[in-house]
């Protein structure tokens, strides 16, 4: 058998096998198992096929199982449809830019959680056991422990653009029921393509390995968003064909919302750029306790889809400082970031005054690709007011930015 935890230290399972050790601590393992199997043949030999080992450390092939602790976590959550100010008081705290509300305003998409039923919302709670404001974009946090299924009832209440949506989680386990990605050559597939009014329970388990932040999000049938109409000639409602891929977003001019493949100006996961998304926050015994919790998505809005008339570049669903969220801790609190980017871009996150340890050593910026995650934890020892944002110019004049208030 495998594991002797005694003498199977984690990172060095087997003697000589420090390359493959390596391997795992930059990528924790997954996708370059594989790889490792033809640079040390003799470990994966040493590695029994018929019995899984302990725990994933002795192991890198083990199955990563689900022993159920009993417990469902419930949701009801819908996809609501509303007018959103990304800007709402019209100023950029950072570079004093200023902004009409028309420039900032579009007809968005939230997740939000409520009562059993969908009777109605479910309050903001802003602790670290939370689902968060509730407030649409991000959606609640669904919060799990290693062990337990959550079951999300979902129900598609887009009254304005009435298309199709879903609920497609990252990080736990699921069957193809319960995965909530739209295929055309599978388009009955259930929960895939949840229509305006209609409902769906997906169920998803977390298991060992989905530890820590993962994005949810919308993944269902992509569709050809209306433009504003300042670009010529009314749009709306048109979701196949006909179009030609002419998408210029004439109000803004930059080509940003071009997206002319012949498919007739659809858009891929465009509810999820309108708002549908949210964190998963996967903990066990060893995830340390924390006084504060920040849930943050980094995420793009192209000018021309669905009303908007500027490129903006969100945290939460607003843009620049002052409009963005105000994060806020006390000195000596221990302190838990969740970040997730969905989008076309690649940002990269920074905090002012602080620094965390990663797999790489102290950082106190990241790069994050689109629907990637980050857990960044520290206790604070900084007092000031503070900014955070992306590290990328363009992103910080199109509103990536916010204040983080740190007092003693
Ligand atoms: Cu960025």
């Amino acid at each position: 058998m495998a594991s002797d935890p005694a003498s199977a230290p984690e990172r060095e399972p087997h003697p000589g096998n420090g390359r493959r050790a390596v391997l795992r601590a930059l990528t924790g393992g997954g996708a370059l198992a594989a790889l490792s199997l033809t640079a040390a043949p003799q470990a994966a030999a040493a590695a029994p096929h018929t019995a899984p080992a302990a725990s994933s450390d002795a192991d890198p092939f083990a199955v990563d199982r689900f022993l159920t602790t009993g417990r469902v976590r419930e949701y009801w959550i819908q996809a609501d449809s509303y007018q959103h100010n990304a800007v709402p008081n019209g100023r950029d705290g950072m570079t004093g830019m200023t902004f009409t509300a028309d420039q900032t305003t579009f007809q968005a998409l939230g997740f939000r959680a409520y009562t059993p039923n969908w009777g109605s919302p479910l309050p903001a709670d802003l602790g670290p056991h939370g689902i968060g404001p509730n407030s649409g974009i991000p959606g609640p946090v669904l919060r799990g422990e290693v062990g337990d299924l959550i079951k999300v009832h979902f129900r598609n209440n887009d009254a304005h653009y009435k298309w199709p949506h879903s609920m497609h989680p990252h990080g736990v386990r699921y069957t193809p029921d319960n995965d909530g990605g739209y295929m055309a050559d599978d388009a009955k597939m259930p929960g895939t393509a949840v229509a305006f009014g209609e409902s769906y329970t997906y169920t998803w388990q977390c298991t060992p390995g989905s530890v820590g932040s993962w994005p949810y999000h919308d993944h269902a049938a992509p569709q050809a968003p209306p433009r504003p109409a300042a670009s010529g000639g009314s749009q709306s409602g048109s979701q196949s064909g006909g179009q030609n891929g002419a998408q210029s977003g004439g109000a803004s001019g930059d080509g940003h919302g071009a997206q002319s493949f012949g498919g007739g100006g659809m858009v891929a996961e465009i509810g999820a750029e309108l708002g549908l998304f949210g964190m998963i926050a996967v903990t066990d015994a060893r995830t340390p306790p924390v006084d504060r919790e920040f849930v943050l998505f980094m995420h793009d809005l192209s000018a021309g889809d669905a009303s908007a008339r500027t490129d903006l570049s969100l945290c939460n669903g607003a843009a620049f400082v002052d409009n963005a969220p105000t994060f806020t801790a006390k000195t000596g609190d221990r302190v838990r970031w969740r970040i997730g980017t969905l989008g076309n871009s690649f940002h990269v996150f920074h905090i002012h005054g602080h620094r965390w340890q990663s797999p790489a050593g102290w950082v106190d910026s990241q790069v994050l690709g689109p629907a990637t995650t980050l857990t960044v934890e520290y206790q604070e020892d900084n007092p000031g007011e503070w900014l955070y944002h992306c590290h990328l110019p363009a992103h910080m004049m199109r509103g990536m930015a916010g204040r983080y208030v740190v007092t003693r």
